[in-house]
Parts: C-alpha cells; structure tokens; sequence
C-alpha cells in the first residue's frame, strides 16, 4: 500500500504498511484498485450519451465508490471486493455500449477501460494500479489533489442526493477529471487548471447540499445545544447525513430514548425541523477523535452516517452500526433503504431498551446556527460593528479536528485572540475552541459555528456579502485571515473551493498535505499566498498586522 491522503500521513509521507487511521493495506490497495476502474469508466463514459437509467447507475456508482475510499469511512475488505467486482461489470457494460457505437475505438483504450480478474486477482491487480504508478512527482501530487478533491465533492454530493438533489454537470466534471488523470499527455499547467475547475465545482457541490438540507428542514437558528445528559437511554449519531437522522428521530419517537449528536452532527441541532422531536436531547462529546473514550461512556447504541470512524474497542463495537457507505468489519450494518423505504434502525432500538443511560461527561451549552440566513440577517449590525472598528478582523478557522498533539496549537490561537476578533467557523475543528468562553461582541459570540464541514459554503456566501456590502473589487481587501486546520478529503474539496473564488493567504495546518509535492507546494504559494502555521505568537502577528 501506499497512502497519503490524510494530514495523519506516516512520517508525513505515506503509510505503507498500515494505516495510522487503522486501515489495512489490503483494503487500502482494494481502494485503490476501485479508483482505478472507475477511471477506466469514466473514460469510456467520456462523449457518450448514455440511456437515462445507465447514466444514473454511473454517476451513482463513481460517486458512491469515491465517497466510501475517504479517510475513515470505511474499513471492510468485504465492502471493497463487491464494489471492484460491480465496478468492472459496470465499466463493461459501458464499454460494449461504447464499442456498439464506435467499433473502431477498442485499440486505444487504456488499461484501467480493459484489464480484467476475477476477485481472486484483484489483490494482485492493485499493487500495480496505486499512486506511485504515476512516476513524476508533480504530476502525481497534482493528479491526486485533483482525485482527493473528487473524494470530497462526491460526499456532498452523496449527501444531496439523499435528499433528492442532483447536478447532472457535477457528474459530468468529476468523470472528465478521473479520465484526466489517466491523460500523460496532461502538464501540470493543465492538472492546475482542472484543480481549480474542481474547486468551481466544489462549490456547486456545497451549494447544491445546503439546498438540500435547508430546503428539507429549514434554515439553521442561533441555538443553544445541550452538552450534559438526560436520565433514559440514548441513541448516538454521528457523522453528516441528515436524512439517516431524520429517520432514526422519527422512528425513536416516544420510545422512552432520547437521542444525542456526536462530532459533526451536532449542527443538527441548529436546524428548525429536528427542533420539534423533543426526544433530540443534545450533543455528546467532543470532535471524531475523541470516539473511543467518548463511545465507551455513552453506554448506549451509536450510529455511524459517515467518517470518521476510528477502529473500535471491545467495549462499544457490540453497540457500534454503521450506515450508508461506511464500514467497519464486524460491526452492524443498517442496510439502505428499498424503493424509498426508510431505513430500519429497529435494531438499535431495541438495544438501546436495556442500556443504561449515558454517563454524564460535561455540563452546560453550546451555541452554533450562524449559516448564511442568520449572519445575513443580522448582516447591518455586523457591518457596523466593522465600520465603528468594534471588530477588526474575522477570522476562517473552519476545517477538521484531529488527534495529533500540535492541533492544541488551534485552541491557543482562539484564546490568545484579542476581543475584538471573531471566529468564522464550520466543521469538527470547531471542537478546539467551542466550549471556551470567548465572550461576545456587537451581541454575538465570538465563534459563530455555521454548520458541518460543507457549511464551509456559507462562509464564502458571508465573505462575498461583506464584500458587496462594503464595495470592495476584491474579497481579499476584507478583514478576514484563513486559518485552517484540515484532515481528510473533504477539507480538500473546500480548499479548493476557495482557491477558486480567489481568496489567498490561506493558512493550512496543522501540517501542509504530504500529497504536495516541493514544486505543486511552491505554486501553490506563488500563486495563492498558501502558507502553512508555525506558533501562536508569530502566526497572530503577522495576521494581525496584514
Ligand atoms: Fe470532521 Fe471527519 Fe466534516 Fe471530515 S468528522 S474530519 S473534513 O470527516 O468531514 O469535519
Ligand atoms: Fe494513512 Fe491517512 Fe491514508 Fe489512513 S487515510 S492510510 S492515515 S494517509
């Protein structure tokens, strides 16, 4: 295996022998060898005007597949043996019709379009198809911020779908740009290029999720979440799909069990139409990595949606289920639903009846549901508070939490910020500094909490109306600076993103990606002003002195 997709990279360079996330090289090599194939039918989906239902089980399956190979959501050799033995039926299915059409175009095909095994090959297979295949280092890392980039946009867009949003355009970019990194005709300079376009349609992809979302339950209200605990039994739910929690309120209504967030789906909370279950009692614990302490103490069942799933201990894997594309061998899976069925979480149910209820780790609340409807409603008194210098600097510190030591670095910047600062923040990096009292300023806390991850979204939708409001040509003349923590592929995608909208002097930590090579990092610093962190003092001066 070779794997560098995540901050958490062995050495800073890549896990070879086994994932410091716990993912098994096998699996890790089945991964890759599915991100082959789909490459190989991405290729041959290329120009072709695929019948209605064909196209959908495409877009689907690239999406899905991309979707289940991110950092943390799914650990199960199982998994990944079916998934390589539909992609290559699928990807044959595509290619007949392609050589029915052009019956002249089989010589050229490249080898992820034709190689074939049984899956009794496929372990064999993989070791040929990962990373390192590609020989230049640029063009590799760029090929893979491009792939990683996909991983992210295709969760959003996984999500959406969910909720019955799809953007036929967004399929069509992410198949051209997976053929795209089978092209050695490609330089950089254009593997740049579709970076960026990446990031166009990241944005897309964040867009078209908070449709999804706030047009099924609302626009997200400043809400006060409760961190302590009730007296009956709970269910856990962590990770970002909405529709799965949903589902499970609705199905544990008057059970006699209340129901508890964990890590990124505590903005749940802020939206208006979960507000009506009262059994949807709070949030418990802290970010993904805190799971297997936190886990442990909830005593009850916890649902898995999505990332990031840290291989369990023995004392909650008999209460751990996972749902969607996430995996983990050994524990429970709630199966999708059929023809529009909900999904069946009976099961948790009734295991929950004969848990105590959680152990009480924290007490008090904590506030979040500044997306874009409530910030822009709130948008004069924000201006104001900028004009009469009240605020003198917003600062982005939305992305990821993790487990290394030096993320602490994130929790001191937010303490040593002075008062007349505030925090823009989205994501589990939020974790490191949301339970702190940081006070407030011009009537709002100092850290206004959009959302989850892809609520990064509403952040940009905040900056480009502080940007109308204030007449500015260019969204860097704001008072905002970028300080970001990421982890895994999705906080690529928002990076991208942004590299998009034209917003430079991001700063990225806690480590910049092992996936850059010196020279993509390099212009990536010349062209945006990409900068890395270094310590709390020296990173708040020059912050504070732009
Ligand atoms: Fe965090 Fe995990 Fe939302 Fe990520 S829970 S690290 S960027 O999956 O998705 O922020
Ligand atoms: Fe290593 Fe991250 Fe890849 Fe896991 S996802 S194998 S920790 S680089």
């Amino acid at each position: 295996m070779f794997c560098f997709q995540c901050q958490e990279a062995s050495q800073g360079t890549g896990c070879t022998v086994v994932g410091v996330c716990g993912k098994p090289h096998d699996v890790a090599n089945l991964m890759d060898l599915l991100i082959y194939t789909l490459k190989g039918l991405s290729f041959l989906s290329l120009d072709l005007d695929l019948p209605t239902e064909l196209e959908r089980r495409v877009s689907l399956f690239i999406m899905d597949s991309l979707f289940a190979t991110i950092t943390n959501a799914n650990f199960d050799r199982d998994y990944f043996v079916c998934k390589n033995s539909e992609a290559l039926k699928l990807r044959d299915e595509v290619r007949a019709l392609r050589g029915s059409l052009f019956p002249h175009a089989s010589a050229s095909l490249p080898d992820a379009a034709v190689w074939t095994a049984d899956e009794h090959g496929f372990d064999g297979k993989a070791w040929t198809v990962g990373v390192l295949r590609t020989a230049n280092e640029d063009i590799r890392s760029l090929r893979e911020l491009l792939t990683y980039g996909l991983k992210g946009m295709a969760a959003y867009s996984y999500h959406a779908g969910q909720l019955g949003e799809i953007d036929p355009a967004l399929d069509a970019f992410v198949r051209r740009a997976l053929a795209a990194t089978l092209d050695d005709t490609l330089e950089a300079a254009d593997l740049v290029a579709l970076n960026l376009e990446a990031g166009k349609y990241g944005v897309d992809a964040m867009a078209m999720l908070d449709k999804a979302n706030t047009g099924a339950y609302g626009h997200p209200e400043i809400t006060k979440v409760k961190i302590g605990t009730g007296s009956r039994p709970g269910i856990l739910i962590s990770g970002h799909d909405l529709k799965d929690l949903e589902e499970l309120l609705i199905q544990t209504e008057g059970q006699g069990i209340d129901v508890y967030t964990h890590s990124e789906m505590l903005p749940a909370h802020y939206y208006p139409a979960f507000k009506r279950y009262e059994h949807f009692y709070g949030n418990y614990g802290s970010a993904w990595w805190k799971q297997t302490q936190e886990f442990k103490s909830f005593n009850g069942p916890i649902l898995m949606t999505t990332n990031c799933i840290v291989p369990p201990k023995d004392s909650y894997i008999g209460r751990l289920y996972t749902t969607g594309h996430t995996g983990y061998p050994g524990v429970a899976h709630i199966s999708d639903e059929v023809d529009g069925a909900p999904k069946d979480y009976s099961a948790l149910i009734e295991q929950a009846r004969s848990c105590p209820p959680p152990t009480e780790i924290e007490t008090g609340e904590i506030t979040g549901g500044f997306a874009h409807h409530t910030v822009l409603g709130v948008a004069d008194r924000v201006v104001e508070a900028v004009k009469s210098g009240e605020i003198r600097r917003f600062f982005v510190m939305a992305g990821c939490d993790g487990r290394m030591k030096s993320r602490n670095y994130y929790t001191d910047f937010a303490r040593e910020l002075p008062q007349d600062t505030v925090i823009l923040t989205a994501g589990c990096a939020k974790y490191k500094y949301n339970k702190l009292d940081l006070g407030e300023i011009a009537g709002l806390p100092r850290v206004l909490d959009a959302g989850q991850c892809n609520d990064s979204y509403s952040l940009v939708v905040i900056a480009m109306k502080l940007q109308e409001a204030f007449g500015l040509d260019d969204i860097n003349d704001l008072p905002i600076s970028y300080n970001i923590a990421w982890y895994e592929q999705k906080a690529v995608i928002v990076l991208l993103a942004l590299l998009h909208l034209g917003i430079r002097n991001i700063h990225l930590g806690p480590t910049l990606p092992a996936f850059l090579s010196p020279n993509v990092a390099q212009v990536l610093i010349d062209s945006f002003g990409i900068g890395g962190i270094t310590n709390v003092e020296d990173d708040m001066k020059r912050f504070l002195e732009v």
